[in-house]
């Protein structure tokens, strides 16, 4: 049994890495994609589901399990895997970035950030120590530490001055719990803005504490252009160690992630996948489409014809159509099975290619699917 934290790299090819993620409930293969499970759930998916399109591990909200039903209540059923029925390793992400997007009245202190509740409008405080202590009751298998996201525009005084708290609020979050206390992970999130220096600096502080389980580039796509966002991810991913589990926050879509993975990064998160399975955008071997359109009022065909998920086996692009306009819940849960296992593909898709030493080749047929976002 490997050690829980252990991570080894198989393969390489380039800079893009292949490996596996040791956690408290089981293994992770990287590069990986996490669906999105805020609340607890995926929207529209059942754990079933999850099993079957090869989900390994699932993103939670501190934020919103901490307002609803409260981490306490999670931890009494056992914690969260208990509760959802989610069997394999769960992330979570710390309450900073929701706090930032959530509420517009946050106020941001050295001892931590305080805000009201976007439900009720109570007031509360969330220092490093109490989103630790919230992640534990959850029993996360990987914890992310306090940060701010700052936000897109802003000057370099004050990222510098936030990327500082972001750093004592790094220490803080592990002092609270000291690396192999138990069984949960703890990643740092490095900040920085869009100056490379302060990215720098952000890196070089969080990876000399040398006591994370893994780092994470936030503040990233946050509002700034591709192009940006690609400059910074490829100034960045480089610098991170090369020993542990590099995480890119919310990012993206299939060629982000694609161009994540060339940059050296092994995970992934973003709500697209199930966000645009319910408005009817579907991602498909020759492009998104919306099967919402006209065109397939009378398609017979698959959704797509290279998928093997259970919607492209089992039903028509008609029929999902139709489900679409009646505005039935079925729709949901088939059009996110589908995106979801378009993801993991991706991601599938990339370990194979990077253990065959094809990466190149397999980013370029992401580049000829998605030309309009080639940058
Ligand atoms: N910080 C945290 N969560 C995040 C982000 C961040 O910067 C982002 C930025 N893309 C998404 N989720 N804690
Ligand atoms: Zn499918």
């Amino acid at each position: 049994m490997a050690n829980i934290g252990e991570f080894t790299i198989h393969a390489t090819d380039g800079a893009a890495r292949t490996g596996v993620l040791h956690t408290a409930h089981g293994p992770v293969q990287t590069p990986i994609f996490m669906p999105v499970g805020t609340v607890g759930s995926v929207k529209a998916i059942a754990p079933d589901d999850l099993e079957a399109i090869g989900a390994e591990i699932i993103l939670g909200n501190t934020y919103h399990l901490y307002l609803r039903p409260g981490d306490e209540v999670v931890a009494r059923r056992g914690g969260l895997h208990e509760f959802n029925a989610w069997r394999k390793p769960i992330l979570t992400d710390s309450g900073g970035f929701q706090v930032f997007s959530l509420n517009e009245l946050r106020k941001i202190q050295e001892e931590g950030v305080t805000f009201r509740s976007h439900l009720d409008g109570s007031k509360h405080l969330f220092t490093p120590e109490k989103v630790v202590s919230i992640q534990r009751n959850l029993n996360s298998d990987i914890m992310m530490v306090l940060d701010e996201c700052v936000p897109y525009g802003a000057d370099k005084a004050y990222t510098a001055r936030s990327l500082e708290l972001t750093t004592r609020w790094a220490r803080r979050c592990r002092d609270a719990y000291p690396q192999g206390t138990a069984g949960n992970l703890l990643f740092a999130i490095t900040q920085g803005g869009f100056f490379k220096d302060l990215r720098e600096r952000s890196i070089a502080q969080l990876t000399g504490m040398d006591d994370f389980d893994g780092f994470a580039l936030g503040g990233l796509s946050v509002g700034e252009s591709k192009q940006e966002m690609m400059e910074m991810l490829y100034h960045c991913a480089p610098l991170l160690p090369v020993a542990k589990p590099r995480y890119l926050m919310g990012v993206g879509t299939p060629l982000d992630i694609i161009n994540g993975i060339n940059a050296g990064i092994d995970m992934f998160d973003c709500v697209l996948p199930t966000r645009n399975a319910r408005n009817g955008t579907l991602y498909t071997s020759v492009g998104k489409i919306n099967i919402k359109r006209q065109e397939y009022a009378e398609d017979d065909g698959p959704l797509d014809p290279n998928c093997s998920c259970y919607t492209c086996r089992t039903f028509s692009r008609a029929y999902l159509r139709h489900l679409y306009h009646a505005k039935e819940i079925l729709s949901f849960r088939l059009n996110s099975i589908h995106n979801l296992t378009y993801f993991l593909d991706t991601v599938r898709g990339a370990r194979k290619a990077i253990k065959d030493g094809t990466f190149a080749a397999y980013k370029k047929q992401y580049e000829e699917i998605y030309p309009q976002e080639v940058v």
